[in-house]
C-alpha cells in the first residue's frame, strides 16, 4: 500500500453524459492540479476551495470546469484531495488523466481512495463496506440496511462494547501485577456481570447481523394472479403441500410458506390470495397479505389459467422492473396457454420439471446482496467473540488462573477490532478494496 504516491481516477461512469469527476488523492495534488489551471492559484495553503472557471490543455481551447480542493488532514481521504467536475467526453476525460499521469500521479487501483480514508482513520472497515453497498445496491431494502450501516450501525455499538471489555482487561491486568499481594480489584461476581453483559451485547449484535443477513436469505418465490388462477394447485404440486383448493375464487386467504430443495438450490415458494376486490375485512386482510408477500419476493409466479387472455393488471405487473416476474400457464390438460409462456398442469404434472429447472435457475443466478461479503465478515469475527467470552465466563466461574481470563479477554477485543478495523492485516484490505470499482 503506496499511499505516498498521488493517484487519479475517473470517479463517475464512464461515458458521455453531463457531468464527469475525475478525483486525485495525495501529497502531490496540488502541484499536479497547477499547471492545469487557466488561473494560477496557491492551493498549497488552503483547507477547501472552489474554483470555477477553466482549464489549460496543450492545443486546445479552453475547457470550462469546476474544481474543488480540500487540503489535508480536511478531506474524504485525509490527504489533499483534488475533484475536477467537467463535461463527460470520454476523449476529454482521458486527455486530462494523460495530463494528470503525466505530471506525476499514477492511476489508482479499485476502492483506493476509499482505502486511503480507512487508513486515515476516517471511516472504519464496516462503514467502507457500508459505502460500496450503498454504491452496489440494487434494490431500495438494500440501500437502506446499506446506509444504517454507513452510518454506523454496527460500528458505533461496537465501540462502547470494546470499552468495557478494554475496562475489564485493564482491571484484570492490574490484579495480575499485584497478584502477590492478594488483592482484588475486581470481585468475582462483578467480573461475571460484565461479562455476562457484554455476551449478551454480542449475542444482540450476532442477530442484529442475522436480521440484515441476506446473505443466507433463501431464494422467494411467490405465487401471484387471479383467484382461481390454480396457484394452490400448483404450490401443493411442487412442494407437496396441502393448501386448500377449490372451484370458488377466493379460496386462499392466508399465505403459505414451504421450502423446496431444487438439487443443490434451495427456495421459498409462497402461495398467496388472489387478487380480488376488497369487499369485507377478512378480504382486505388477505390483499394486504398478497400485497406484502409480494413486496418481499425475489421473483413472482404470475400464474394465467390456459385459454384466458392478459388483463392490463397483469401487463403492467409484467413490465414492472423489480422483483423478476415470469409468467406461467396453469391447467394446461384444459387448454392451450399462451404460445410465449411455460404450460404446467397441476393434474397432470406436465411441465413442472421444466417449472423446478427455471425457479432454480432464477435463484441460482440471483446477485448476492451488497452487504453480503460484509455480513459474512462481521458474523465470522461475532462467533469468535462469543466463544471467547464464554470461555472467559467460565474461567470466572471455575476459578482458574487470571492469566487465562486476560488471554480470552484480549482475544474476544482482537475479533472485536477486527470487524471494525482497528486491527487489520494487508489481506484483508485488499479482499475487501478490491471489490470497490476503480475511482471510489
Ligand atoms: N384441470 C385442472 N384443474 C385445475 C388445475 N389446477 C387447479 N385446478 C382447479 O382450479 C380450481 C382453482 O384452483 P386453486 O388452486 O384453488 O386456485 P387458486 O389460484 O389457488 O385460487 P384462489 O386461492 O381462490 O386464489 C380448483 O377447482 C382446482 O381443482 C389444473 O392444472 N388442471
Ligand atoms: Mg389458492
Amino acid at each position: 500500500m503506496h499511499t505516498r504516491d498521488t493517484i487519479v481516477a475517473l470517479s463517475t461512469p464512464a461515458g458521455p453524459g453531463a457531468r464527469a469527476i475525475v478525483r486525485i488523492s495525495g501529497p502531490a495534488a496540488a502541484a499536479v492540479l497547477a499547471p492545469l489551471l487557466a488561473t494560477p492559484q496557491d492551493l498549497n495553503a488552503r483547507r477547501r476551495a472552489l474554483l470555477s472557471g477553466h482549464l489549460r490543455l496543450p492545443d486546445l481551447a479552453p475547457i470550462p470546469a469546476d474544481v474543488y480542493f480540500w487540503g489535508a488532514p480536511h478531506s474524504y481521504t485525509g490527504q489533499d484531495l483534488a475533484e475536477i467536475h467537467l463535461l463527460s467526453s470520454p476523449p476529454l476525460v482521458e486527455l486530462v488523466i494523460a495530463q494528470l499521469l503525466q505530471a506525476g500521479c499514477r492511476a489508482a487501483q479499485p476502492g483506493e481512495f476509499t482505502m486511503r480514508a480507512f487508513l486515515a482513520g476516517k471511516l472504519d472497515l464496516t462503514r467502507a463496506e457500508a459505502v460500496h453497498a450503498v454504491i452496489e445496491s440494487t434494490s431500495r431494502n438494500e440501500l437502506k440496511q446499506a446506509l444504517k450501516q454507513l452510518a454506523g450501525g454496527v460500528a458505533r455499538p461496537l465501540q462502547e462494547l470494546r470499552d468495557d471489555l478494554l475496562d475489564l482487561l485493564a482491571d484484570v491486568e492490574a490484579a495480575l501485577d499485584f497478584a502477590e499481594e492478594d488483592i482484588r480489584f475486581v470481585q468475582p461476581e462483578e467480573m461475571l456481570k460484565r461479562i455476562s453483559k457484554a455476551l449478551a451485547q454480542v449475542t444482540l449484535l450476532g442477530k442484529q447481523l442475522e436480521q440484515r443477513g441476506l446473505a443466507d436469505r433463501v431464494f422467494r418465490v411467490v405465487l401471484t394472479g387471479r383467484p382461481n388462477a390454480g396457484k394452490s394447485s400448483l404450490f401443493n404440486a411442487l412442494a407437496g403441500a396441502d393448501a386448500l383448493v377449490s372451484p370458488q375464487p377466493g379460496t386462499t386467504r392466508d399465505y403459505l410458506v414451504r421450502r423446496l430443495q431444487l438439487g443443490e438450490t434451495l427456495i421459498e415458494l409462497v402461495d398467496t390470495p388472489g387478487w380480488q376486490a376488497e369487499t369485507g375485512t377478512i378480504e382486505m386482510q388477505a390483499q394486504t397479505l398478497a400485497r406484502e408477500q409480494a413486496e418481499q419476493a425475489d421473483l413472482l409466479l404470475l400464474c394465467l389459467e390456459a385459454g384466458h387472455p392478459l388483463t392490463p393488471e397483469e401487463e403492467a405487473l409484467r413490465r414492472r422492473p423489480h422483483p423478476p416476474v415470469v409468467t406461467i400457464g396453469t391447467k394446461c390438460d384444459l387448454a392451450m396457454p399462451l404460445c410465449d409462456i411455460p404450460a404446467t398442469s397441476a393434474v397432470t404434472g406436465c411441465g413442472l420439471d421444466t417449472l423446478r429447472a427455471l425457479l432454480a435457475d432464477y435463484a441460482r443466478r440471483q446477485r448476492q446482496p451488497a452487504l453480503a461479503p460484509s455480513l459474512s465478515r462481521c458474523r465470522h469475527h461475532v462467533e469468535s467473540c462469543l466463544e471467547q467470552l464464554r470461555r472467559a465466563h467460565g474461567i470466572v466461574l471455575f476459578e482458574e488462573p487470571p492469566e487465562l481470563l486476560a488471554l480470552e479477554l484480549r482475544g474476544a477485543l482482537e475479533q472485536l477490532g477486527e470487524m471494525v478495523g482497528t486491527v487489520y492485516t494487508d489481506d484483508l484490505l485488499d479482499r475487501i478494496f478490491s471489490r470497490f470499482c476503480i475511482g471510489k
